[in-house]
């Protein structure tokens, strides 16, 4: 039979033909042409009369037609805990029965404290941002952060629901990390930007647990890990300074002089230091030598620990220059700050600050990811439940297969980071509790970076394909979906940039002789063979191991290449490993006897992006050193600085 192509066909014509579309307003055009309006000379007002009920009928209904058809309803989400399928699979799958029991039962309380205050509290903090007020009525500097109510009771919930507490009292041993990353999780949507500095109070507590817990920090620490919504303390991570972030050897300006009771004074400018109504902060500093001379490069760089204000609540020769003007986490007070003779204490051996943050800067990291998967997961949850509420072209949001692809494709990523994240949290547990093999110190060292740019960019892509979903409404600012995309914008930036997490990759590598690649091809492949008694799953499983394969073959060429080679390919390098390795526990948690078939369909769908970036760029020598010029060609072609020289 003669068939039209698809683009003439009825199906697709429909969607087009207005009246089908916009019910009603064809009929009620009509009342028009039937009554009509009889202009005949001699009827005079009654014509006018007639004339007027006409417009009347007409109007009355159009406006409220207009007024229904515009007036959308609000998406509405329900506790996020139990609404999030994989998270509650991957704890039921994961978690020993008891624990299990108990966690399921906070999480579960937790969530309905989330929707039912904290998320209210999230947009008071919103809506009333930090204000730096320098001086008093008297004219006396004060150089005040006053934040609000909300953001201050935030601090307090975080202290009662353990935020911090829960992974440093191990109540649940090696799973203890997890319950906390997965209650961080849950928290970070809602909590008007106080996962910032939750990060950092991690990051410092975990830094002095490291130290052994010295006797000098033993009161910081428990503050920091306190539960106590009066005692708990937040803390700072000062490392940025004016001559840049990134490159912090060679940008720390700041110096430390030791005073005659051993403690040292900071003298410096930091140029962002994020969540600065915190307690106390860790920050780097050169020492100056007996001669008063101070020594550039790392091995200079020493950490110290400070308070940012005294007993009686003075800042501790601190001086704030201004508040930061952000695209986003504007809850949040990011400073700049005069370091003017500020009191602290040595922490690191001297010179080894930068090693000693690196501490820090691996649980500051792992926090970013997590709420960027958090942040994909919040939009898609307000995206689901918007288009089973939102009529378009004759029907719900959900029945255009369209929209729902755009929606499962964002899920399929979502899936793959969520999974990625816990595994980190996994191992981090494992070490945390003397549990850990070598091997899974050298997978979770190699996986932090992997995992922090990786969910950085697709946490940036996600929420902005996510506000799409909402049409123009996304774009609004009562809404409150631009705050979710700008909030998320800064995860591929702070706690390092996609290309320094990228180089920091290669770190790994290096640092431990190849070791790290060793781990990742033996555990990706364990995973694989474990899942191939899954019929449905041997597609994905062929797949994920031909981009194995890829892979390997790629190390091998790269060893007999230059240091270029590896630099120019370590962000598609590092994009591999996010690749192959979510993928790999996708295919894992899909394999499980109970597995549901989304489970098996995200595995599937994963696998069938390029999973080996890599490999394809090496094949097209996109990592020869000529294309390094090339690569300057084409920034720099037409540009006054630097075209004529190209
Ligand atoms: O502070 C900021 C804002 C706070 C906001 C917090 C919000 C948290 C968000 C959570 C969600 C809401 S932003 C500041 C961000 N700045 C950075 O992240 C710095 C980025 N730059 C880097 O990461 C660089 O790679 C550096 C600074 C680490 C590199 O410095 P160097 O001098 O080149 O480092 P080296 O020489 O390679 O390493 C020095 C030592 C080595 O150890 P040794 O000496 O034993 O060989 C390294 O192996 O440090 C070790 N090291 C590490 N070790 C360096 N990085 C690491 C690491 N990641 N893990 C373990």
């Amino acid at each position: 039979t003669h068939r039209l192509p698809w683009w003439r066909s009825s199906a697709t014509c429909k969607l087009w033909q207005s009246g089908r579309f916009l019910p009603g307003v064809w009929e009620r055009c009509q009342p028009l042409s039937r009554k009509g309006v009889d202009r005949t000379a001699g009827q005079g007002q009654q014509v006018v009369m007639q004339q007027e009920q006409v417009l009347e009928d007409l109007e009355i209904p159009l406006a409220r037609r207009e007024a229904e058809t515009l007036f959308q309803e609000q998406p509405e989400t329900g506790n996020p805990y139990l609404e999030d399928a994989l998270l509650r699979s991957y704890l039921k799958t994961h978690l020993p029965p008891k624990v299990l029991e108990e966690v399921n039962q906070d999480l579960e309380t937790f969530g309905n404290r989330l929707l039912t205050k904290i998320k209210h509290l999230g947009w008071e903090c919103e809506l009333n941002p930090p204000v730096f007020r320098q001086y008093d009525a008297w004219g006396r500097r004060v150089d005040h952060i006053v934040t609000c109510s909300a953001w201050r009771r935030m601090k307090e919930i975080a202290a009662e629901e353990g935020l911090i507490a829960e992974a440093y009292e191990r109540r649940y041993s090696n799973w203890s990390r997890l319950h906390q990353a997965v209650k961080l999780y849950l928290f970070s949507s809602s909590s008007g930007g106080f996962s910032c500095p939750l990060a950092m109070t991690d990051g410092a507590a975990k830094v002095i647990e490291s130290l052994g817990i010295p006797g000098s920090l033993k009161n910081a620490f428990d503050h920091l890990t306190s539960r106590d919504p009066k005692k708990f303390w937040t803390s700072g991570q000062w490392m940025t300074e004016r001559r840049g972030g990134s490159d912090v050897a060679n940008g720390t300006e700041t110096v430390a002089r030791k005073q005659p009771d051993g403690t040292y004074r900071l003298y410096g400018f930091k140029w962002f230091t994020s969540a600065a109504d915190s307690d106390v902060a860790l920050t780097l500093a050169r020492v100056v030598d007996a001669e008063g001379q101070v020594k550039q490069g790392f091995s200079n760089l020493s950490l110290f620990f400070l308070k940012v204000r005294d007993e009686e609540g003075k800042l501790n020769s601190i001086q704030v220059q201004r508040l930061k003007d952000k695209l986003g986490t504007r809850q949040m007070a990011t400073a700049e700050l005069w370091l003017d003779g500020a009191k602290a204490e040595l922490i690191s051996a001297e010179g080894r600050g930068v090693a000693s943050i690196s501490n820090m800067l691996n649980i500051t990291r792992i926090h970013n990811a997590i709420v960027a998967v958090a942040s994909m997961r919040r939009m898609i949850s307000l995206s689901r439940e918007y288009a089973r509420r939102r009529v378009a072209f004759g029907k719900l949001l959900k029945d255009h297969p369209l929209h729902m692809q755009t929606i499962a494709r964002m899920e399929v990523q979502t899936r793959g980071a969520f999974l990625l994240i816990m595994e980190i949290v996994r191992l981090l547990g494992l070490v945390e509790t003397n549990m850990a093999s070598e091997q899974d110190q050298l997978l979770l060292r190699l996986l932090t970076p992997v995992a922090k740019l990786y969910t950085g960019k697709q946490a940036s892509a996600v929420v902005v394909e996510a506000m799409e979903s909402f049409g123009g409404q996304g774009y609004m600012e009562d809404t409150g979906l631009p705050v979710i995309i700008r909030d998320t914008l800064v995860l591929s930036i702070w706690e390092g940039t996609t290309n320094i997490l990228s180089l920091d990759v290669l770190r790994s590598l290096t640092k431990s002789q190849g070791q790290v690649m060793a781990v990742f091809f033996s555990t990706v492949q364990k995973k694989l063979e474990l899942a191939l008694s899954t019929a449905k799953l041997e597609p994905a499983v062929k797949q994920m191991q031909d981009a194995v394969s890829g892979l390997a073959q790629f190390m091998q060429a790269a060893d007999s290449r230059g240091a270029v080679t590896m630099e120019l390919a370590a962000r598609d390098f590092s994009y591999t490993l996010a690749r192959i390795y979510a993928g790999t526990l996708l295919i894992e948690h899909a394999a499980r006897p109970d597995a549901s078939a989304a489970d098996i369909s995200a595995a599937q769908r994963w696998c069938n992006q390029e999973l080996c970036p890599v490999a394809r760029a090496l094949e097209n020598s996109s990592y020869e050193a000529e294309e390094v010029l090339m690569d300057s060609a084409l920034v720099y072609e037409g540009s006054p600085a630097c075209g004529s020289r190209l």
